[in-house]
């Protein structure tokens, strides 16, 4: 269950039928006749005697593997809903690898298959197939709207409302079915309800395919870059931010010159944060000009760009070589970071100004909106800064009913099903004929059943649980 390394403790997990032979295997007869369901209990693993091992030989004498915690569950209670053994060894890999090793010798028990422990508690019924896939998701979530989003679906969130439109589907079958029994009684068929009906299915089914969010969206982490002319005290910022002295500062213009990425945490979650090069209006040689046209590469990919802006004096102060062409065309009163965002466009449009350095600034800074002063110095405004950037990357305006999908399988199901639906409106609207609208409709339940793995084939599994840790 616990990836491989040095850790306080470990996990492994053992499920099946073969479980209280492990038990009575590794902490002999007594300890499993005294077994209970869900009792933590302390023991000594020990490896298991061989099968040829003569009556009189104890048990006591298997030299010890670790002295260590374990519980049992009986099925169905469990996570697999089979008999499942878990056992917390001290976090070394030596006592792991022998401990897997001295389960492996009894009976037929085998290392499990990724994702195999979910897809058992699937086959189980201990959850449905949408559920066993979020799982992933709750291991593999890299920030809170993440978690709770997986948590959601873990819950059944998407499970209900496809239940839901699959009852509604279902009763729609069921009408237009007595109507192909009894064609020949009836009135006409009201098709314009029945449409009415399937449109309002089909909102929903689009919908739920609308808040998809595919792995690429999700793994990826949000980008912050901190850009601004040389000297401005990126670099500063940056390690202001991380509380730590991570990257060079110097007062010589172009210190930074490949960009630097760091993790940072904030309340929402990890972000990836690039210190860049200064960006000048003329590179003074050809390094320059390369770690400028970097910075600018990465300015692209940002999420949010903060322009990092020491007052223009003193950037000018530092480097007049690089400033002196620039048109400065500025209004009476308009602060010098409000000329470098309008004037030059290189410099890209940020979200958010950055006014560096204010411990030195004698007049304080104008109060902007998406702008704010900042010391790395005396650390003003830094917390401020923070809660900005937290905002800005985690939207948190997510209500407690809304999720969004995340399983490519679970959008195709919801792909096919739309595609049925659109069918069945055309039909409804061109040519209707009550045995094809009915076919349609038992393909679109079919379609929202499967998400839920009501109905799924052996290559579907596969492919799901392929991609799960081992001991999942
Ligand atoms: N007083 C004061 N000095 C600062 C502050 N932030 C940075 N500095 C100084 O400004 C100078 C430049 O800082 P850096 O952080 O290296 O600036 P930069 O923007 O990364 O510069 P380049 O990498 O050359 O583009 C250094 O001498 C810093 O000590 C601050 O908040 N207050
Ligand atoms: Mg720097």
């Amino acid at each position: 269950m616990t990836p491989a390394g040095v850790s306080a403790v470990a996990a492994v997990r053992v499920s099946g039928p073969e479980v209280r032979d492990v038990v009575r295997a590794l902490f002999g007869e007594a300890a499993l006749a005294g077994i209970k369901p869900r009792e933590v209990r302390l023991g000594t693993a020990r490896y298991p005697r061989p099968a040829n091992a003569g009556q009189g030989e104890s048990l006591a004498a298997a030299p010890a593997i670790d002295s260590l915690v374990y519980v049992f569950f009986e099925g169905p209670n469990s996570y697999t809903g089979e008999d499942v053994l878990e056992l917390y060894p001290h976090g070394n890999p030596l006592i792991v690898r022998e401990l897997i090793r001295a389960i492996r010798e009894v009976g037929s028990v085998r290392l499990a298959e990724p994702g195999e422990f979910t897809r058992r508690a699937f086959l189980n019924g201990k959850m449905d197939l949408a559920q066993a896939e979020s799982v992933a998701d709750v291991i593999h979530s890299a920030n809170l709207s993440e978690l709770r989003n997986a948590h959601r679906l873990l819950g059944g969130a998407l499970s209900k409302k496809v239940a839901s439109l699959a009852a509604q589907i279902k009763d729609i079958s069921a009408r237009l079915e007595l109507d192909v029994d009894f064609a020949e009684e009836e009135a006409d068929p009201d098709y314009a309800a029945w449409g009415d009906k399937i449109s309002s299915i089909r909102e929903g089914v689009a919908d739920m395919l609308k808040s998809f969010k595919g792995a690429a969206s999700l793994r990826r982490l949000p980008l912050a870059v901190l850009y601004g002319a040389p000297n401005a005290g990126k670099s500063s910022l940056a390690n202001a931010l991380l509380g730590e002295d991570r990257i060079l500062v110097s007062d010589i213009p172009g210190t930074t010159r490949d960009f630097v990425e760091v993790r940072l945490f904030l309340d929402g979650g990890e972000i990836r944060l690039v210190d860049t090069a200064g960006i000048a209006e003329h590179a003074t040689d050809k390094l320059d000009a390369l770690s400028m046209e970097k910075s600018r590469e990465i300015l692209e990919e940002a999420d949010l760009k903060i322009l990092v802006d020491a007052g223009e004096d003193e950037v000018r102060g530092t480097r007049p070589e690089a400033r002196g062409s620039m048109p400065v065309a500025r209004e009476k009163g308009e602060p010098a970071s409000r000329v470098i965002a309008r004037e030059r466009s290189d410099r890209g449009n940020p979200d958010f100004i950055v006014h560096s350095k204010c411990d030195l600034r004698a007049v304080s800074c104008p109060n902007e909106a998406n702008a704010l002063r900042v010391s790395s110095k005396t650390g003003e405004g830094l917390a401020e800064l923070k809660r900005m950037m937290n905002s800005a990357l985690f939207k948190s305006d997510e209500s407690a009913e809304d999720f969004w999908i995340t399983s490519e399988r679970e959008k195709a199901c919801l792909e096919d099903a739309l595609a049925g639906i659109d069918r069945a409106l055309d039909l409804i609207r061109t040519n209707p004929a009550v045995e094809l609208l009915a076919f349609e409709m038992q393909l679109v339940r079919r379609a929202l059943q499967s998400i839920v793995g009501e109905i799924s084939s052996e290559d579907i599994l596969q492919s799901i649980f392929a991609g799960f840790c081992i001991g999942k």
